[in-house]
């Protein structure tokens, strides 16, 4: 699949924010804190899906970087960035996000980072919870727990409906 192909209309990126979520869960490694990784349901017999996460801080003096994500639930998973390019948002494919020491990093709704679930094994419902493993560049492998909920103001999974 061709992430440089793919493109998206900027008023359905816009439309995407999403207000606080109420609740939460996170773990930590080393000097990153990971908040909240959530993922929205999936769509009928769609091949990708998304996740997120609310923030990962990272509260050392070293720069970290997220360098790739794996979970059971797709064959891969891909670190997606948006780029604006003239009116319209592509999705590309990040080599690695940075976590900059002292920062708080989100990879949420409509931001600029988000992981992508390519080639989807099982529909995601709400209320659904699955493992992701995230591995860093200097705090190592973590495997946090994602939870499958639809984002307030936003309908469906539409943005990766491509
Ligand atoms: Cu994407």
């Amino acid at each position: 699949m061709n992430c440089f192909n793919r493109r998206l209309v900027l008023a359905a990126a816009l439309g995407l924010c999403v207000s606080t979520l109420a609740y939460g869960h996170g773990s930590s490694k080393g000097d990153l804190v990971i908040d909240h990784p959530y993922a929205p349901p999936s769509l009928a017999n769609a091949p990708n899906g998304a996740a997120y996460v609310r923030s990962i801080r990272n509260k050392g003096e070293l720069p970290d970087r997220l360098l790739s994500a794996s979970t059971p639930v797709a064959a891969r998973v891909e670190l997606h960035r948006m780029v604006l390019d003239g009116t319209v948002m592509r999705m590309r494919e990040a080599p690695a996000i940075d976590l900059p020491p002292n920062s708080t990093t989100s990879l949420r709704h409509g931001g600029v980072h988000h992981l992508m679930l390519v080639g989807l094994k099982q529909a995601l419902k709400v209320d659904d919870r699955f493992k992701l493993t995230l591995n860093f560049e200097r705090a190592g492998t973590q495997t946090v727990e994602v939870w499958v909920q639809t984002p307030r103001g936003t309908a469906s999974a539409n943005e990766h409906n491509h």
